[in-house]
């Protein structure tokens, strides 16, 4: 990147269009949308404390999660905005329990599945937040999508990407040819490239795990976390325990500096609590584009054949190394040696 020299993230998808031609113009009408419904949840979040949308919305989700004003709102700007002006036949929302046909999309060529606002539990105490995103194609285009077509393996994924809104807002993406990083420079309303091919360090020294339910989890993983709390300095160990609640916060810093970030079976939630549609699958193309990897502690996350829209799975997510052992001791416990 040159030095002093600005490439917005529409000029950037031009010239990956350029360079990748797969990279077909309708995808670029869903980042479009996307990059929009960004810049509009962004405004809202930056002023939630001052206008009436904080709090409850007073209905829960099909999760049987409270929804907060701001996740109604951000699954409508969301479902608005690509119902207008892209090419997608239908998107799988965490907000809602069925599909959402886009009404002019029975010859699109995408599929959709958003969560539109993840981390909501923290907006009240104004901890950083996200957008997640997943993009398929359709099988075919000679027929009407099925749920079958929707159900599709995350290694089907032709681009994924979040937008965090943290100290400052990013939007960060892959489409498979590695990823990149775009700050939002308020001054102009336009995400402006900051990081360019992100790659994560192999190995990393921050553990990010809710340890609150460390009874719960198994052996393998208890006994992983006892191992980073043990001293050996050459290993860097005891490691730094960072865990906000936000997924995308944690699953950024552990991008950018190295680390893992685990949400193991527990007693409340047997198949872990992150759904894999929209949240597990696109983290897991991130990750492994940047170098890392994404398990569910017995298989690749991207492999794991969806059955419902809104399964959950345990997630393991970070550095190639750190998720490696962490499968080996899960994997030891299970092979009993
Ligand atoms: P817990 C937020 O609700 C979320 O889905 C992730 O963003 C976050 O990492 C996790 O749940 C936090 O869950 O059970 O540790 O509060």
């Amino acid at each position: 990147m040159k030095k002093n020299s600005i490439t917005t993230l529409n000029q950037f998808i031009s010239d990956q269009q350029n360079k990748f031609p797969y990279v077909q113009g309708s995808l670029s009408r869903i980042f479009s949308a996307i990059q929009l419904a960004a810049k509009m949840i962004n405004r809202d979040v930056r002023k939630a404390g001052l206008i009436d949308i904080l709090g409850n919305f007073g209905e829960t989700n099909v999760q049987g999660e409270e929804q907060k004003k701001l996740d109604v709102i951000s699954n409508d700007v969301f479902k608005k905005l690509i119902d207008m002006g892209s090419d997608c036949v239908c998107i799988v929302s965490e907000e809602d329990e069925g599909v959402h046909w886009c009404p002019d999309g029975r010859e699109a060529k995408y599929i959709l599945a958003i969560d539109p606002l993840d981390g909501s539990s923290n907006i009240d105490v104004n901890a950083s937040i996200g957008s997640i995103f997943s993009v398929y194609k359709r099988p075919s285009m000679d027929k009407p999508v099925t749920e079958a077509d929707i159900l599709q393996m995350g290694r089907h994924q032709v681009a994924a990407g979040y937008v965090i809104y943290g100290s400052a807002t990013m939007f960060v993406y892959t489409t498979g040819n590695g990823v990149n990083g775009f700050t939002l420079d308020d001054s102009i309303q336009e995400f402006c490239l900051s990081h360019p091919d992100i790659k994560t360090p192999e190995n990393g020294s921050i553990l990010s795990v809710n340890e609150g339910n460390l009874n719960d989890f198994p052996k393998g993983v208890q006994d992983y976390i006892a191992w980073c709390k043990e001293t050996n300095k050459e290993e860097k160990r005891p490691y730094s325990a960072r865990y906000i609640g936000s997924l995308i916060a944690d699953f950024h810093r552990n991008l950018l500096k190295g680390g893992v970030y685990l949400y193991p079976p527990t007693a409340k939630a047997p198949n872990g609590k992150l759904r894999l549609l929209y949240e597990c699958n696109p983290m897991a193309f991130l990750a492994e584009q940047a170098g890392g990897k994404a398990s569910n502690g017995k298989m690749r996350i991207m492999d794991i054949q969806p059955t419902e829209f809104h399964q959950r799975t345990p997630l393991i997510i970070g550095s190639a190394a750190m998720v490696e052992r962490i499968e080996k001791m899960m994997g030891s416990e299970a092979s009993g040696t």
